[in-house]
């Protein structure tokens, strides 16, 4: 039996890097409800990641999007961000905004449009030296709505050609990670769908590309834990973007809608080392709160991968190995179960203490006047919206 003392250590050093665009004002297609106090700018976005940080001490980085984090000087950026107890993280590129990329952007047919998305992602790097980041992580919205409306085989070709391009550029500590959606915006057939065309293209690249696995990015009913022992099988899982939904890409909090899922792809990560020092594997949110506040969303997902990943740190591997070894098909499952229903809430709480951290952190913001106060000096100015 394992005991919650004798994984504590393994909790400790645990990062879960936070999106800036999480604490923007953000919604559906229908409606984008504002809420008091929501930053106006990607320094009031940084010093309320790093308020989450502070309460939590499991969010030390903050990921910046670009041009949604446009500002003049990185540089000082970074050290805003030093001064509020964080960094800087990774950059996401965003070739999905500008009409010039309607019908493609990596992938797109006429050079100098191409080019273009290309320069970006080379403005991207420049921003990730200035930052200190190490990784650009790409997504694209690039794909076709109709059977016929474009040819799969050439735009796969020139995206192979364009990410080389930008692989290029990187320096040795820098990493590019290509990460893949199923579908949306295209509705036909998408660029890079999934894990294997991501795998495909970064293999293609070399050591400093890798996957990004975005848990929101698969049809219904994919056994996701597959796809996560797979790519640390291979030695190509870089990065995860966490968040839960319940049909779609919902962005909602990480392990909100499957705790259990959540705790199946940790643990997954654990048994293939990708958690603990030397790992690879990043673990970020990429999640947007469309009607609840947003810095104790922050909180609450991070709590939730932390309490996640303790109990998939609680698994018996040693007798689970042998119920498996031994045909023991309940008895396996049932070493499973028992971590996963292993309450950890109390011990996590005492193990923050010891480390000078609240041992609630979402009643410790509740208590600390800082929504009310980022409600009061924020009122005037223009607050930021995903994707603003
Ligand atoms: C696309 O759905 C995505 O998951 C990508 O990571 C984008 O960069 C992000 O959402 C924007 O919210
Ligand atoms: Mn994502
Ligand atoms: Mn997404």
């Amino acid at each position: 039996m394992t005991t919650f003392t004798s994984i504590a250590a393994r909790l400790e050093g645990q990062a879960i890097e936070l999106p800036s665009w999480a604490f923007g004002n953000s919604g559906t297609r229908f409606k984008v409800f504002t809420t008091p106090g929501t930053p106006r700018s990607a320094e009031e976005k940084i010093a309320d990641a790093a308020t989450v940080n502070r309460l939590t001490g499991l969010a030390p980085t903050v990921a910046l999007h670009i041009p949604w984090d446009q500002v003049d000087d990185f540089a000082a950026l970074g050290r805003f961000a030093n001064d509020h107890g964080v960094s800087l993280g990774t950059v996401n590129s965003n070739t999905f905004q500008d009409n010039d990329y309607k019908f493609g952007s990596l992938t797109h047919t006429d050079p100098v449009i191409r080019q273009k998305a290309i320069d970006h992602h080379f403005a991207c790097i420049d921003i990730m030296n200035q930052t200190g980041s190490r990784d650009l992580k790409i997504w694209l919205a690039d794909g076709t709505n109709y059977p016929g409306q474009g040819d799969m085989r050439g735009r796969q070709d020139r995206l192979s050609d364009s990410l080389q391009q930008i692989y290029a550029r990187l320096s040795d500590e820098q990493r590019l990670v290509l990460e893949y959606k199923f579908f949306e915006p295209a509705f036909y057939h998408t660029d890079v769908p999934d894990w294997g065309t991501s795998y495909a293209q970064v293999s293609a690249l070399g050591d400093k590309a890798m996957v990004c696995l975005d848990t929101g990015h698969h049809a219904p009913g994919t056994n996701i834990e597959f796809i996560v022992m797979q790519l640390l099988r291979l030695g190509k899982l870089g990065s995860f973007d966490f968040n839960s939904r319940f049909y779609a890409d919902d962005d909602l909090i990480v392990g909100a809608a499957d705790p259990f899922q959540l705790f199946r792809i940790l643990v997954e990560v654990v048994r293939g080392g990708g958690y603990g020092p030397g790992s690879p594997v990043a673990f970020m949110l990429d999640q947007c709160h469309n009607i609840e506040d947003k810095i104790p969303g922050q909180i609450r997902s991070v709590l939730n991968v932390q309490e996640m990943t303790a109990r998939a740190l609680l698994v018996d591997t040693e007798a689970l190995t042998v119920a498996q070894e031994a045909g023991d098909v309940l008895g396996a499952n049932g070493i499973l179960m028992d971590a996963f229903y292993t309450d950890v809430r109390a011990d996590l709480g005492a193990w923050r203490e010891e480390r000078g951290l609240p041992a609630d952190p979402m009643a410790a913001y509740a208590a600390s006047g800082y929504q009310q106060k980022i409600a009061e000096d924020r009122a005037g100015g223009t607050q930021l919206s995903w994707g603003a």
